[in-house]
């Protein structure tokens, strides 16, 4: 495969951009080698500057549901551009778009739009903190929520991705009220709110982890985090960042029928422009200001690009028979894969919810943090650049999600399912 434009663009990139990446996992750091430099991309096939030509299971880290350059999309963003790109004003626009959030999303009767899920995540903490008046904040090991502060305490995503310790940087101060459980372990969690519960703010959660590879919630898991924060006055949030509008139209929330008191989106509901929201019951949105005291701004939220983006995307997410085809298209790209699996003599496991899917290089059940860290990233690193010479485009990390689109065909996963077979066989060597 020719790569020289990616490696020119990449030399320049470093000497102006930190690493020459604007978010690190891009870097395929974990995997070796440079990383791509996109030129173009449409429905499932994203297209570098060389020419090579993939069929894309990253989907932008989740938000291209109906695939890259939607022609519904593009019209709608391309006609709002002529009416103008930021008014730092109100529009009718962020209106619609709440009010398709709050007709969907179960926990949601007041939503603030931000530009990123982080945005989302931190404002969500700020106000758990400020409206219960306590300090302290429950995560899980290997889950995700953006880089604020509060939460880049054994985090998933690049930072797991890149092997780092805890962040410089990070106040101590600040980091000592982050309190880490492990992922499904519903005991730990049980005893932590025996001891501190009162003192505890919130307890932020992904409801199907995606930040450590894919680790669904064990029956049972989210109905008792329901239950210790509410018997302790803690909100309890679920980062639907990247579960939102891809599991269910209301989100994982709706699929497991467990309502938080707050909710964090990003991604889809910006169509695949750079939006974030949080949002939940009006009493407690109502601390947010101008209402009331909890301050958060920002000149490009509720951005009328971005906005314009998001309508399109949950217009053609709420049309019948959405999630049952993807559904669909992944389990049979899953089950490809298993036999693929099974027939090279390589051990994995799997993991998928709906659209969401990870093939892990290790024989133990998948569960927490403990249990995706025992994946041989060496193999991954030799099947994932097998899988880039085959013409599959997956994300450059053992623990990141695989994502199917709406407008993946049945040829494109059967093609896939080929390839893997070949990337697995050469990746064995
Ligand atoms: N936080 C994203 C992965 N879960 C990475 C985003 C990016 O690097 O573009």
């Amino acid at each position: 495969m020719k790569r020289t434009q990616s490696e020119s663009l990449f030399q320049t990139a470093q000497k102006y951009i930190p690493g020459g990446v604007n978010s690190p996992v891009r870097a395929f750091k974990a995997v070796g080698g440079n990383p791509l430099f996109i030129a173009k991309a449409k429905g499932p096939r994203i297209t570098d500057v060389d020419g090579n030509e993939f069929i894309d299971y990253v989907a932008s880290w989740g938000p291209m549901i109906f695939g890259h350059a939607h022609p519904k999309i593009v019209e709608a963003v391309s006609r709002q551009a002529q009416l103008g790109t930021s008014f730092g004003a109100p529009t009718e626009l962020e209106t619609r778009l709440a009010q398709k959030v709050v007709d969907a999303v179960p926990s949601v009767e007041s939503v603030r739009l931000v530009s990123s899920g982080t945005e989302a995540t931190l404002s969500a903490l700020r106000l758990a903190r400020g409206f219960t008046g306590r300090d302290k904040i429950v995560k899980f090991e290997g889950c995700y929520h953006g880089h604020g502060d509060s939460l880049l305490v054994k985090a998933g995503s690049g930072v797991l991705s890149l092997g780092l310790p805890d962040c410089p940087g990070i106040v101590a101060d600040l980091a000592k009220n982050t309190l880490n459980v492990p992922y499904n372990d519903t005991q730990a969690v049980e005893e932590l709110f025996s001891r501190m519960g009162k003192e505890i703010a919130c307890l932020i959660v992904e409801p199907i982890g995606g930040n450590m590879g894919v680790v669904p919630p064990q029956p049972g898991f989210l109905e008792l985090l329901r239950k210790v924060t509410k018997a302790s006055g803690t909100l309890l949030i679920f980062d639907e960042v990247i579960t939102g509008f891809r599991v269910s139209y209301g989100g994982a929330q709706k699929l497991y029928g467990v309502t938080p008191d707050l909710t964090c989106l990003g991604k889809i509901i910006g169509g695949g422009l750079p939006v974030g929201a949080y949002g939940g019951k009006k009493e407690i949105m109502d601390h947010i200001a101008p209402v009331g005291a909890v301050y958060q701004a920002g000149t490009l939220s509720g951005n009328p690009l971005a906005v314009t983006a998001g309508i399109e995307m949950l217009n053609l997410l709420s049309q019948p028979g959405v999630y049952e085809d993807l559904e669909k298209k992944s389990e049979k790209l899953c089950n490809g894969f298993k036999e693929n699996v099974k027939k090279a003599g390589v051990t994995a496991a799997f993991t998928r919810v709906g659209s969401m899917f990870s093939m892990f290089f290790t024989g133990q059940e998948i569960v927490s943090f403990d249990s995706v860290k025992t994946s041989d990233t060496d193999l991954f690193r030799r099947y994932f650049n097998a899988m880039l010479e085959e013409g599959i485009y997956i994300a450059p990390s053992q623990f990141e999600a695989g994502f199917m689109s709406a407008v993946h065909t049945d040829d494109d996963i059967d093609k896939t399912i080929e390839a893997q077979f070949c990337a697995l066989k050469k990746a064995l060597g």
